[in-house]
């Protein structure tokens, strides 16, 4: 250990006990990445903080020493917000993992943020309620990491964001101070509201101590119908049929690449016998019959107007899960391809040009790449992903897909979308930001920025520069 080691662990161990100090390189290497690729990890030390009272002592500590601090969640994330490349010191939050109260009044639920997202699903199902937030990760992601990056995923369209669950926050802000946000009211009218600031801030103000959610009373069972398309237009002209008599909790589409990689690297069996180019997967609750016969009348209405060729619908639970399966494997599947992935959103209303648009793009190179498009169309959420041939260098591939990317991006701001709908913006996107936030309003989150955060230690180079 180098001497500057030692003296950081020396004062490091003055606010958590020794045993909470990691600095061995197998953990130094896994709490300093997430699940993006590209970033090498190279933090000095890992800590462990077990109560807020601690994580005030941490941040207390590198205001005073001038160290940054990158927090660790579930290290889920696809945009580089939780990767530790630059000596940083790293917060992971795995100690603090307590569900601490609920009120069944409010049906409010308090949690450490360390909380996994699945375990809180499970406590609320428990109570017979239901946190509505579901995305792939949910079985590894942490809270505070779903809070600090706005997560999406597959209920969006009926259940909003992550943002939209958050009742009442406490963060530690840059300053070392604690803030009590909102203490979970539903009304509270008494001016700028500090928790929307801390939700999708990435960890670049403050860090997430404690976090009062919301829980409601569970869904009726799901159905789940899968439609096999020929042509990308139709994915939207499907949504928009079904959107028009249904109440939709989820309307996901994926491509013919997708459904490929994920039936052989799940063994799964092909629910048609024959490859789509395009899949639309429809969810809706089935609260009675009704919806039933409604569903079966505009999936005729598709199928007679050419949008669908043919579908299949679940009889029952574990038929929906089976579904499920091949939109919710599709990250997994891809992983080995060391992916460049794009997360872009358009208004409902320009995606079938932004889809057009990309169809022209990606007819440049998909003979170089194989393109995996999938993504929550419901909610105008793409997700693309380009994978490295297996004799092409890596970063002759990153170089390329950069290329695109750009010009994936100026079509999305000429469309007035965002490029980042839900994986963030982290180290990843951040050269990108400025296709979807003018130079007068990143100024502002600069301002933000040096506010809570005026020695810039937290998670710094992550979202915007001051
Ligand atoms: C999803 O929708 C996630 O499954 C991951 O947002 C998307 O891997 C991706 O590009
Ligand atoms: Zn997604």
């Amino acid at each position: 250990m180098s001497w500057t080691a030692k003296k950081l662990v020396d004062q490091l161990i003055t606010v958590v006990e020794p045993s909470r100090v990691k600095i061995d390189a197998s953990d130094l290497e896994y709490y300093g990445k997430d699940w993006s690729s590209g970033a090498t990890p190279n933090p000095s030390a890992i800590v462990f903080p077990k109560s807020i009272n601690e994580v005030q002592g941490l941040v207390g500590l590198a205001n005073k020493l001038n160290f940054p601090l990158v927090p660790s969640g579930g290290r889920t994330g696809l945009s580089g917000g939780a990767v530790a490349s630059e000596r940083e010191v790293v917060v992971s939050f795995d100690r603090m993992n307590k569900i601490l109260k609920f009120d069944k009044v409010d049906n409010l639920v308090t949690c450490q943020p360390g909380v996994i997202t699945g375990d809180l699903k499970k406590f609320a199902e428990s109570e017979g309620l239901f946190y509505p937030v579901d995305f792939a990760s949910a079985g590894a992601s942490q809270l505070g990491g779903n809070v600090a990056t706005n997560a999406g995923g597959i209920n969006v369209l009926r259940y909003g964001m992550t943002r939209d669950w958050v009742e009442g926050m406490k963060v530690i802000t840059g300053r070392g101070e604690l803030l009590d946000l909102n203490r979970g009211l539903k009304k509270n009218a008494t001016g700028f509201d500090f928790r929307h600031l801390f939700i999708g801030s990435e960890g670049t103000l403050g860090f997430i101590v404690e976090l009062t959610l919301e829980l409601i009373s569970p869904p009726e069972e799901p159905t789940v119908m899968l439609l096999g398309l020929q042509k990308i237009e139709n994915t939207v002209k499907t949504l928009a049929v079904f959107k028009e008599k249904l109440s939709l909790t989820a309307f996901e589409f994926f491509s013919g690449t997708a459904m490929q990689k994920v039936i052989k690297s799940n063994e799964l069996s092909d629910p048609f016998g024959r490859i789509y180019p395009f899949y639309a997967l429809v969810e809706f609750e089935n609260n009675n019959k009704d919806q039933l016969d409604v569903a079966s009348v505009l999936f005729e209405k598709c199928i007679k107007s050419g949008y669908a060729v043919e579908g299949v619908v679940s009889q029952n639970q574990s038929q929906a899960k089976s579904l499920w399966k091949f939109r919710e494997g599709i990250t997994e599947s891809i992983a080995d391809y060391n992916p460049f992935k794009s997360d872009v959103s358009c208004r409902i209303s320009k995606i079938p040009t932004f889809l057009q648009e990309l169809e022209k793009i990606s007819s440049v190179f998909s003979r170089q790449f194989e393109v995996v498009l999938f993504g929550h169309l419901g909610d105008g959420n793409i997700h693309i992903n380009l994978l490295q041939p297996f004799q092409m260098d890596s970063q002759e591939f990153r170089e390329e897909c950069k290329k695109i990317s750009k010009l994936i991006f100026e079509s999305v701001q000429s469309l007035g979308g965002s490029i980042s709908a839900e994986h963030g913006i982290g180290l990843i996107k951040k050269p990108y930001l400025s296709y979807s936030r003018d130079e007068a309003e990143l100024n502002y989150m600069r301002g933000v920025k040096r506010l809570f955060d005026p020695e810039n230690i937290m998670n710094p180079g992550k979202l915007v520069d001051i």
